[in-house]
């Protein structure tokens, strides 16, 4: 699906929120978005954080005031959805943060609607100079946009990018939480690979995580926002 930007906003993406609804206000709060700008969310914002309903109620809140928020599906939406249509894959999805998605919700019950947003969440977004997705892409099937599952589940990709495929566009995705040394690295580096991850293990305590990043598309530059959940 390609969004066409709009002549005065900004555009950011934001990936692997999981439930840190608390940080997730603070770094929208940290760029000031405006209803002008463009809000590219790729996927995972449930599982494992405290607050996956909260997360969702707010994006849909945003979407309800007249933002411009887009929502790409990640591997946990997808888990939790095959939950619902296969009661045996409910186990996989809730040893992989799915019961601190449950306990968000009221009587420990995820409500229809929410299985409903999921089915309309498409696997990419295209906008002016990028291709926005979940986790990657797998360049070695010949139609990188028909692998659906590649689109939310992929890793250690980027040795096999096709750069004609690609055609001067930037690719950005979470999905694989790295250290922000690491990603501020690469970001020096998008010529030669144009590719920037924003997932910075917001959920995760550990040195160089524990931050949820925002990518400004048009500066070409990272605004993190350290985990406040346990304040
Ligand atoms: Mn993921």
């Amino acid at each position: 699906m390609k969004i066409k930007r709009t002549k005065e906003g900004r555009r950011f993406a934001i990936s692997d929120i999981h439930g840190c609804l608390r940080t997730f206000k603070k770094l929208l709060k940290k760029i000031d978005l405006k209803k002008e700008d463009d809000l590219f969310l790729l996927g995972d914002f449930i599982d494992r954080g405290k607050d996956s309903k909260g997360v969702i109620d707010h994006v849909w809140d945003l979407k309800e005031e007249g933002y411009r928020v887009h929502c790409l599906r990640g591997n946990h939406e997808q888990m939790m959805l095959n939950s619902k249509i296969y009661k045996a894959e409910e186990p996989f999805w809730l040893r992989h943060g799915g019961t601190d998605t449950v306990k968000s919700f009221p009587n420990h019950s995820v409500s229809r609607d929410y299985f409903d947003w999921i089915t309309t969440l498409p696997y990419y977004f295209e906008t002016e100079g990028y291709l926005l997705v979940h986790a990657g892409f797998n360049f070695k099937y010949n139609k990188p946009l028909d692998d659906r599952d590649a689109m939310i589940w992929i890793r250690g990709w980027y040795d096999d990018l096709d750069r004609e495929w690609l055609n001067n566009r930037v690719i950005i995705h979470g999905h694989t939480p790295t250290k922000r040394p690491v990603l501020e690295e690469r970001l020096d580096n998008i010529e030669e690979v144009p590719i920037v991850n924003v997932d910075c293990g917001c959920y995760y305590n550990r040195e160089g995580l524990g931050f949820l990043a925002a990518f400004d598309l048009d500066n070409q530059t990272y605004i993190f926002q350290k985990n406040v959940e346990k304040q």
